[in-house]
């Protein structure tokens, strides 16, 4: 399914110039000797490619892009077969490069990568035969927004593979014996939700990846609110049917209460993401 090229060039030159500050961050290009690193630089980011190994606490090893966003697997594919379709265009951005091997893979990461060509003419990297894509609602390392979308949408864990054919291997890809472990809401595609109903928030204690959004429904009768005991949130007064968010950008255990019944109680636990 065709798309309106400047969408898609632009697409691709993001992910060259992500390859490229990569390059220069590492002072490892070919062309010019190598500068004395800059001191602020983490060890790590030299080793990084255009495929990383990404680590977290319940979800395990999983690849991200040079820019440490989260990459999936779309269990509709096949090997070395994107599937077509606008939805797929709009919110998971495949990612492309312009050359084959522009498809470098950092430090850990064992499995194949390749190229395939789409039906637009890009070219998309693959990870055993997977194609790659981002999740547009992602914004920064570390976001799992696109986890169990659908049930077909997963993270990719380093022993995934579609070398029989269909994709195994996702993150707690249904049916997938490889699937690591998981209690943490990321699984479950909702991340962040909390309902109020009958004078309790539920879940009491929510575990969500740095960087989550978490939403609070007010489904009770009367009005609630959502207060952190530290005061670092506060949602005042939720009428019935009113919603509250709060961003968790640092790991840690946050507890909270509602001010008008102080019985009511609830804890966040923000897990780390580890750097790359
Ligand atoms: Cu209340």
């Amino acid at each position: 399914m065709q798309r309106p090229e400047p969408r898609s060039r632009s697409i691709r030159t993001a992910a060259l110039g992500a390859t490229l500050a990569v390059v220069l961050a590492a002072c490892s290009s070919a062309a010019t000797p190598a500068p004395t690193a800059a001191p602020s630089a983490a060890p790590t980011v030299a080793a990084k490619g255009l495929v990383n190994l990404g680590q977290d606490a319940k979800l395990g090893a999983y690849l991200a892009g040079a820019d440490g966003k989260s990459l999936y697997l779309f269990t509709k594919d096949s090997k070395d077969k994107s599937t077509p379709g606008a939805n797929v265009i709009v919110n998971w951005p495949p990612l492309l490069v312009t050359s084959a091997t522009d498809a470098t893979a950092g430090a850990g990461v064992t499995g194949t990568l390749a190229t395939i060509k789409r039906d637009d003419g890009t070219t998309q990297v693959t990870y055993n035969g997977i194609p790659l894509y981002y999740f547009a609602k992602d914004t920064k390392a570390g976001d799992f927004g696109g986890q169990g979308v659908s049930g077909v949408w997963f993270l990719v864990a380093p022993t995934a593979t579609a070398a029989s054919g269909t994709i195994v291997g996702g993150i707690n890809q249904t049916g997938t014996p490889t699937a690591a472990p998981s209690a943490g809401a990321q699984a479950t595609g909702a991340p962040g939700a909390v309902t109020i109903a009958n004078l309790a928030f539920a879940p009491g204690t929510l575990s969500v990846a740095e960087g989550t959004t978490v939403k609070w429904t007010n489904n009770d009768g009367e009005a609630h609110t959502v207060t952190a005991t530290n005061g670092s949130f506060d949602s005042k007064n939720l009428d019935p049917g009113k919603t509250f968010e709060q961003k968790f950008a640092t790991a840690g255990s946050f507890t909270y209460m509602c001010t008008i019944h102080p019985t009511m109680t609830g804890t966040v636990t923000v897990v780390a993401v580890a750097a790359y």
